[in-house]
């Protein structure tokens, strides 16, 4: 329980530049702060994130989800709050389904800073605060998926599929892991730069490189080499994350120029997954395919498939693609959903089911480092955070290492694809 004393916000603006909500709640022991981020390739099913579509910020402004904050101040304050009656408040106050009137952006801020809020009055670290609110039965830290290349919405270069990244999966500690990612990643620069120039590592939205490269498999043939020459071969597996609804367009994919039904993609998988140690396929196919994603599902029984857009963090997409056996990993975004709450059910309800959980953040993010904690409190046993490179992915990747410490020989790395 946390009696809240004050409530404010802010508009800040994210890693791309763009504005986005801060919110500050002060208990006894001082003022608590959290910001939300912002996809580029946003599933049409998600919580709205809402903007002022004024001039102001070309349209992207968040003044208004800012007031709907301040407007809540006088039902907050000088109550008792546990995060599940707060998150329902919020929820009930919106009165949308999909928090359309007061702004996801607006709700989540509040919603992740009461749970900071909690843990403070508590004197718990945050982890373990989100560990006890969701009965967890243990805690890990979780395997780094790096994203150290990327493509579609996220980069100006030609790859279709978004995200190429290094799992290491097969590291002993969390910060052994993220020393295979950084030492991967900057040799993955070199191999680049020696055969297109420095330009070519230039970085994208998520601090991944974005190579001149137009096939979708050269990626994993300069990030094997890179591999090889770390001398991490055994310890790193592959992860992909195709955003197909992103290729997607009037009924077919198009990949490297050509068109492609969702048969044939899935054939390009299957293919992909012989040639390389992939591990993890998340969003193959555009976010209404529930069955395209249970056919892979059925030919790569050993491989994650992950839903995304396909699941939104929404309890009821997720049911549905419980029932159609479409993936068997979830990834996991609070703005997606819109409260921590929510977000807590839709992992317990996977969890219950056996699926790997990989936390994650935006593309546009900011410095709040909540998700780290979040996903060593619900023992998600994997979490993506971008490349091991610019300060707001870092953030997460970095809170890992202090939990990890915090915790000595507590600490447990990994979960589902070890
Ligand atoms: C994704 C995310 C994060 P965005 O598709 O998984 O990597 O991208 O935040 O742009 O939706
Ligand atoms: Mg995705």
């Amino acid at each position: 329980m946390v009696t809240l004393q004050d409530v404010r916000a802010r508009s800040i603006l994210d890693s791309r530049g763009n504005p986005t909500v801060e919110a500050e709640l002060l208990t006894k022991n001082g003022w608590v702060r959290a910001s939300v981020p912002s996809g580029a390739s946003t599933g049409v099913h998600e919580a709205i994130e809402l903007r002022d579509n004024k001039p102001a910020f070309l349209g992207k402004g968040v003044s208004n989800a800012v007031k709907n904050i301040n407007a809540l101040r006088k039902y907050l304050v000088n109550k008792d709050w546990t995060q599940d009656r707060f998150d329902r408040f919020l929820i009930t106050k919106d009165g949308t389904p999909n928090k359309g009137k007061l702004g996801a952006n607006a709700l989540l801020a509040l919603s992740m800073a009461c749970c900071k809020a909690s843990a403070k009055v508590k004197h718990l670290p945050l982890y373990e605060h989100i560990a006890n609110i969701n009965h967890s039965a243990r805690i890990s830290l979780p395997i780094p998926s790096f994203n150290v290349i990327n493509g579609g919405k996220h980069a100006g270069n030609q790859l279709d599929i978004q995200e190429y990244m290094v799992l290491p999966t097969k590291a002993r500690t969390y910060s052994e892991a993220l020393r295979i990612g950084s030492e991967v990643y900057h040799l993955l620069k070199k191999l680049l730069q020696n055969d297109f120039g420095r330009s070519a590592t230039n970085v994208g939205d998520e601090g991944g490189f974005a190579p001149p490269l137009t096939c979708y498999t050269e990626p994993f043939d300069y990030i094997q080499r890179a591999i090889e020459e770390a001398g991490y071969t055994r310890k790193v597996k592959l992860g992909i994350d195709a955003a197909a609804s992103e290729f997607y367009k009037k009924g077919t994919y198009h990949l490297e120029g050509q068109q492609l039904t969702a048969e044939q993609l899935l054939d390009r998988y299957v293919e992909m997954a012989k040639a390389y140690p992939l591990a993890s396929i998340e969003d193959p196919f555009e976010q209404e395919d529930f069955d395209s994603f249970a056919a892979l599902r059925k030919k790569l029984p050993k491989t994650q498939i992950v839903g995304d857009d396909l699941t939104v963090t929404n309890v009821d997409r997720i049911k549905t693609a419980l029932h159609k056996n479409a993936c068997n990993g979830l990834l996991l975004k609070i703005n997606q959903i819109g409260t921590i709450s929510e977000a807590l059910d839709a992992a317990q309800l996977v969890k219950a089911h056996k699926w790997g959980v990989m936390v994650s953040h935006r593309s546009g993010e900011t410095t709040d480092s909540f998700i780290a904690d979040l996903a060593v409190g619900i023992d998600a046993g994997q979490i993506k955070s971008g490349a091991p490179c610019r300060g707001e992915r870092l953030a997460k990747y970095n809170q890992l290492l202090r939990i990890e410490e915090e915790l000595g020989k507590k600490a447990r790395y990994g979960g589902a694809l070890r």
